[in-house]
């Protein structure tokens, strides 16, 4: 005989199971990425993201909006993060409010993953179509095998108008036109909730009789071939028999029905051609580069020697897509994301142009809160505690160079 109490056991069973699948339909809006917590090596020294242009601040349902730059693959990559051989490009947004029409790197279309070198530089483009109005924070990706999602900068783009609009019309292989937004949902519903009624039913029909304690009990006095029936065995066998059947017979009748399928296309492309940069006629020497706790700044002994033929002088450093601007030289006219913007955040002791055949030695300070707002300064406490970034040089002409630093970092807590 069933009790109370068994009959709410099991009930409340039922009730756990349903909740449990249930959640797993539940996705709520997240409007951030956690960026600020990837590891400050991480960002530091893998994936340089620069020359970015976010072509539109807002866009309506339908339209679309081109993220493209440039990406340095950092020589010096981190031994605990697996090499680049298989990256996926890819955009970190909260789910998909953008579908991705198109991604490029070299001019070469990657819908799949591609292999990258060390030391080399790459141009990009991925081509992004609104879907979900609202307003979300886009940044590049590079997912890496092995290293994880390596996140780039950030922007935050408008999408206005309304999701109901949203349409991604395709031609299939066979000619046909579809919306892929809106293609066989109703089947896809339906067939979610028939398998959803046969797994509560198979749920429900071993969690009505008693359970936990009496079952427990029957097992340890012994008699735990009691507790399954003959009719039960029954019931199983109608379950497994049914479900087989059902999926061979709905299995061959969509095959009838779509003769010609191609599966999802997978593998790495190789050969991705990397931009040829010329070699810097400027060259760095890194003496000792320190961190100032107190003083959110990151001060730089370098010494640089100008083996072009025109002066040039410092413009920038950028790491972990933060930039530092020595305002002399260089202003931001791209609407780089402000939060990663230092404007006035990069002094340099002597920025006198530094002539053809000159070296000088200079001291350069880093400063901004966003050592501390992106937590870069948590990489003092790295056991390898070592910084890289980007130094552009800009010659008379205005004609950019770009050198590559890479030095151990010490902190300073005075
Ligand atoms: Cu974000």
């Amino acid at each position: 005989m069933k009790t109370i109490k068994d009959k709410v056991a099991s009930l409340s069973f039922v009730a756990l199971l349903m909740a449990l699948t249930a959640a797993m339909f539940y996705t709520p809006t997240a409007s951030a990425h956690g960026e600020k917590s990837q590891a400050a090596f991480m960002r530091m020294r893998t994936i340089h993201w620069y020359d970015l242009n976010w072509s539109k601040d807002e866009v309506a349902v339908n339209e679309t909006v081109t993220i493209s730059g440039k990406f340095h693959v950092f020589g010096g990559w981190p031994e605990s993060v697996d090499e680049p051989d298989v990256s996926f490009l890819n955009i970190g947004i909260p789910g998909p409010v953008f579908i991705r029409a198109g991604s490029w790197i070299g001019g070469q279309l990657v819908p799949r993953s591609v292999a990258l070198s060390l030391g080399e530089t790459y141009d990009f483009k991925v081509l992004l179509k609104a879907r979900r109005p609202g307003d979300w924070h886009v940044h590049t990706m590079m997912n890496v095998q092995g290293g994880g999602p390596i996140i780039g900068p950030g922007k935050w783009v408008t999408i206005t108008g309304s999701m109901s609009q949203f349409v991604n019309p395709i031609v299939t292989l066979t000619g046909k036109t579809l919306d892929l937004e809106t293609y066989n949902i109703s089947n896809i519903y339906f067939w979610h909730a028939i398998w959803y009624a046969v797994g509560v039913a198979w749920m429900w029909y071993w969690a009505k009789g008693p359970i936990f304690i009496p079952r427990q009990l029957a097992v340890a006095s012994g008699k735990a071939s009691t507790l399954i029936s003959s009719g039960d065995k029954k019931v199983g066998i109608v379950f497994l028999v049914g479900t087989i059947v059902a999926n061979a017979y709905l299995m061959g009748a969509t095959n009838d029905e779509y003769p010609v399928t191609t599966p999802l296309q997978a593998g790495t492309m190789r050969g991705i051609i990397p931009l040829e940069m010329p070699v810097p006629s400027v060259n760095v020497v890194v003496d000792d580069a320190t961190y100032r706790v107190p003083g959110r700044a990151m001060q730089m002994s370098l010494t640089v020697t100008n083996n072009g033929d025109s002066s040039v002088r410092l413009g920038e450093f950028m790491t972990a897509s933060v930039r530092f601007l020595e305002p002399n030289v260089l202003e931001d006219e791209t609407g780089y994301p402000d939060d990663l913007l230092a404007e006035e955040g990069l002094t340099v002791s002597d920025n006198s142009p530094l002539a053809p055949g000159e070296t000088r030695s200079i001291s350069v300070t880093a400063s901004d809160a966003a050592w501390e707002v992106y937590r870069l300064a948590d990489l003092i406490y790295d056991p390898d505690s070592r910084f890289a970034g980007l130094l552009f040089f800009f010659d008379e002409a205005g004609n950019r160079q770009m050198v590559m630093v890479d030095s151990a970092l010490i902190p300073s807590f005075i």
